[in-house]
């Protein structure tokens, strides 16, 4: 069972925009914006659709930046999660329900308050390169195993 999510991460040359995430999947954590893909919707229309309900802008140039496949040990779902840059946007960005919006400087991000994996895969993304991976969680955020490789093209 696959599930495709979204990510989108608005990056600008020294600065990234965050969410903290305020209820539901990943609640108390910072993250990039997104959710899940719905019928009817291609990921691209997903992720703008996202952003727009959780940060309150529009993202202008979004490019894909990686696909990471999450498992959980136990549970035979896979999340497969669609990551994408983008550096322009219009709008302010706004807190939502979901998630409040917030600016870190590239050398404050806040890796122990975001996902385990996200001080794997963010530090290749903020370098501009595109990934590829999975990880495989156990008990209480634990990685128990973990590929990623930097690619071309997705
Ligand atoms: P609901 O509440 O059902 O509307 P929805 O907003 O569609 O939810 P949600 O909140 O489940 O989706 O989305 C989870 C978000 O968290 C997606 O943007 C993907 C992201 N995400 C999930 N696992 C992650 C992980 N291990 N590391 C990471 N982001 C992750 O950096």
């Amino acid at each position: 069972m696959k599930k495709i999510l979204t990510l989108c991460l608005v990056h600008q040359p020294s600065r990234l925009l965050l969410g903290m995430k305020k209820r539901g999947f990943g609640a108390g954590r910072w993250n990039g914006f997104g959710g899940k893909v719905k019928e009817g919707e291609t990921i691209e229309e997903a992720m703008q659709r996202e952003v727009r309900e959780e940060a309150g802008i529009e993202v202008r140039d979004a490019v894909k930046a990686g696909i990471i496949k999450f498992e959980f040990q136990g549970n035979p779902e896979i999340l497969e999660v669609h990551i994408f840059r983008a550096t322009e946007f219009t709008g302010a960005p706004s807190e939502s329900d979901e998630m409040k919006p917030r600016w870190y400087g590239v050398k404050e991000i806040p890796y122990d308050e975001m996902w385990p994996d996200d001080k794997y895969w963010l530090p290749l993304f903020l370098e501009g390169k595109k990934c590829k991976g999975r990880f495989l969680f156990g008990e209480g955020d634990s990685i128990l195993e973990h590929s990623l490789e930097t690619v071309e093209m997705l």
